[in-house]
């Protein structure tokens, strides 16, 4: 019985406190309660895409740096994953279910070498929530995965997620595929990862860089009612 009345009831903390006591969890790795405190910060009215940013993305900023400076090692971060991940799987039909008109379509995927996908999903689900078909390929796309997935499903998007500086010129590979096989300009190319920045996006000959999942929302919004308007109006 001690041990229980040592136990932290989540419901019974301010929302700065559970923002907190969610940053600890989510470095321990306890999807359970990470789960438990999302549903409380919706009950309170927060809003989805509020509980994502400050705090879901927020606390694996912190795994972030702790991973980079060697306090963390994989496994723990894959735990830290797994617990972000619950977490969006309870946001992911709040985020999608606007009733947003159809904007358009976007294939996604991580490029090859890389299998960090947590970022990837992020932008899938906020592209659903504006209102765009979302494919999502997964992780560790080569560049035929990427080629057959646009032939099969002909998107207004190509989306690509790397989160390694040695993954990250595989964007190249592909957009360099695509403008042999004279595909290039079909497509509107988007690019992401925090690696990543706009110089490396205009090197390698995407459309955009996009920083964040609201800055790729907003990027595909304005790049699909270009093409939508083009012979209409000048841009
Ligand atoms: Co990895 N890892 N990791 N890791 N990992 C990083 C990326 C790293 C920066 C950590 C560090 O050292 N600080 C570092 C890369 C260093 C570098 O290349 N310069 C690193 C390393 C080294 C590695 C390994 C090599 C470690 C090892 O094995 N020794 C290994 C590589 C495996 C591989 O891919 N081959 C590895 C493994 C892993 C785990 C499997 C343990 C796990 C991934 C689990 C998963 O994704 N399912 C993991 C994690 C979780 C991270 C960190 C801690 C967090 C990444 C994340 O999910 N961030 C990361 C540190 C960091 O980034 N600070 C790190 C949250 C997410 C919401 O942000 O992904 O940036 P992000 O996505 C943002 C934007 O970037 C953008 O929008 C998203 C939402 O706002 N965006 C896009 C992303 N993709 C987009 C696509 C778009 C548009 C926008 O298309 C249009």
């Amino acid at each position: 019985m001690s041990e229980e009345e040592d136990d932290i009831i989540l419901s019974e903390l301010d929302d700065d406190e559970l923002v907190q006591q969610m940053f600890d969890d989510l470095y321990d790795g306890l999807k359970d309660e990470i789960e438990e405190s999302v549903n409380i910060l919706l009950e309170r009215g927060w809003a989805p895409y509020r509980i994502l940013t400050e705090a879901l993305v927020g606390g694996m900023t912190i795994v972030g740096q702790d991973f980079r400076d060697g306090i963390l090692f994989v496994p723990e971060v894959l735990l830290a994953a797994n617990a972000m991940k619950g977490g969006m799987s309870i946001l992911k039909p709040l985020l999608v279910e606007t009733g947003a008109p159809r904007m358009g379509s976007m294939v996604i995927g991580t490029v090859k070498g890389d299998i960090h996908d947590i970022g990837k999903n992020l932008v899938g689900m906020m592209m659903e929530g504006a209102g765009f078909e979302v494919v999502d390929l997964g992780i560790n796309n080569p560049v035929e995965g990427y080629l057959e997935a646009l032939q099969e499903h002909k998107p207004d998007i190509l989306g690509m997620s790397a989160l390694l500086t040695t993954t990250m010129p595989y964007m190249k590979v592909v957009i360099d595929t695509m403008i042999e096989q004279g595909l290039r300009d079909d497509y509107i190319v988007l690019v992401g990862g925090a690696p990543l920045n706009e110089e490396f996006g205009k090197a390698i000959g995407a459309d955009a860089y996009c920083r964040d999942a609201a800055v790729a929302v907003e990027t595909a919004k304005s790049f699909v009612a270009r093409k939508h308007n083009q012979g209409v109006a000048t841009v």
